[in-house]
């Protein structure tokens, strides 16, 4: 090959460098082979999937303080979609799509529940699925991120510390809003104001009365149910008695939410660490509930 050649083929994998490809959650222009954003660190799978489709996915948070249950409830919800015939089918987009429920369900069983999500946006886990809902004719696109607790709270108090929360909550179709509901009944304060929190937040993201959230849907989601069975048996009564702080909010900034139970632990025991501390672990693994909010989202969502 002579001198010239060669320098012609390596200035056209240069030229590929110039074009700028857009990360799908914050839009920042990003390099072709990047891995993450360098903006918000969304993984850039994202934008390289939804390019290669016809429909543009939509987004769905699961959102809540740190401990509320997203991972447990997220990483069930994903292994019994991907695995359910009926009404409601899942299918993963991409390999990254499948850890989160890969991990929880390793960890749930070795009967421990999943490691405390790290607050670092890299290490998050997000999934990229199809959903097929047996009364629509096209399958849904959704994108779904596994947030840590820690991270969005501090987003709320200091907007722009992580940019990838409020580019998600700015564009999300509808919400998922989980709440510790055994902290409640405990009469634990935080988690009804940790919860009026996120929605305020929400509604200052986008008031629009039209597209903005007080018209997108909102499923709050009392986690952790089976440790109190009344909750099982009417969500909105146990709000109103438990959280009427978040009632009232959710009655004047909504008009479409709704209240779930959910639990994935049938029993837990209380165990020594070899660090000679405790650790909660799940001695049943008994789903209740966990399909319900999401269904109702995504029949929420538009065509
Ligand atoms: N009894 C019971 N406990 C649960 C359930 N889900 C979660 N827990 C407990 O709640 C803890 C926190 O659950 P995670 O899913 O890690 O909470 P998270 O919201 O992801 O927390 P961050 O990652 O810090 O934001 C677990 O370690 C369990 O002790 C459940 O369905 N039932
Ligand atoms: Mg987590
Ligand atoms: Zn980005």
């Amino acid at each position: 090959m002579s001198h010239q050649n060669a320098i012609e083929l390596d200035s056209y994998r240069l030229a590929q460098y110039a074009v700028q490809v857009p990360c799908y959650i914050c839009g920042s222009g990003n390099t072709f082979d990047a891995e993450l954003c360098r903006h918000c660190f969304a993984p850039m799978a994202l934008a390289h999937q939804a390019t290669t489709q016809k429909v543009r996915p939509q987004m769905l948070a699961a959102i809540g303080p740190s401990g509320a249950g997203k991972t447990v409830y997220l990483g069930m919800l994903m292994d019994m979609l991907s695995r359910q015939g009926g009404d409601l089918q899942m299918l993963a987009r991409g390999a990254f799509s499948i850890t989160l429920q890969q991990a929880t369900m390793a960890a749930l069983r070795r009967c421990e529940f999943p490691v405390k999500t790290p607050n670092e946006p890299d290490r998050w886990n997000w999934v990229h699925c199809q959903v097929r809902v047996a009364r629509r004719r096209r399958p849904v696109e959704l994108i779904m991120p596994d947030m840590a607790g820690e991270a969005i709270l501090e987003e709320i108090e200091h907007p722009n510390t992580y940019p990838v929360i409020q580019s998600l909550l700015k564009q999300c179709a509808g919400v998922m809003v989980l709440v510790d509901a055994m902290r409640l009944r405990e009469g634990s304060l935080d988690e009804d104001f940790f919860t009026m929190k996120l929605l305020s937040y929400l509604i200052e993201l986008d008031n629009d009365p039209k597209r903005g959230w007080p018209v997108r849907p909102v499923a709050i989601v009392f986690t952790k149910a089976d440790r109190c069975e009344e909750c099982f048996l009417d969500a909105a009564a146990y709000a109103s008695q438990h959280a009427g702080g978040l009632m009232r909010h959710c009655q004047e900034r909504f008009r479409r939410f709704r209240f779930f139970a959910t639990g994935v632990a049938g029993a837990c025991a209380q165990v020594p660490t070899p660090e000679g501390g405790r650790m909660n672990t799940p001695l049943r693994i008994e789903p209740r509930g966990i399909i319900e909010p999401f269904e109702w989202l995504v029949s929420q969502l538009r065509a």
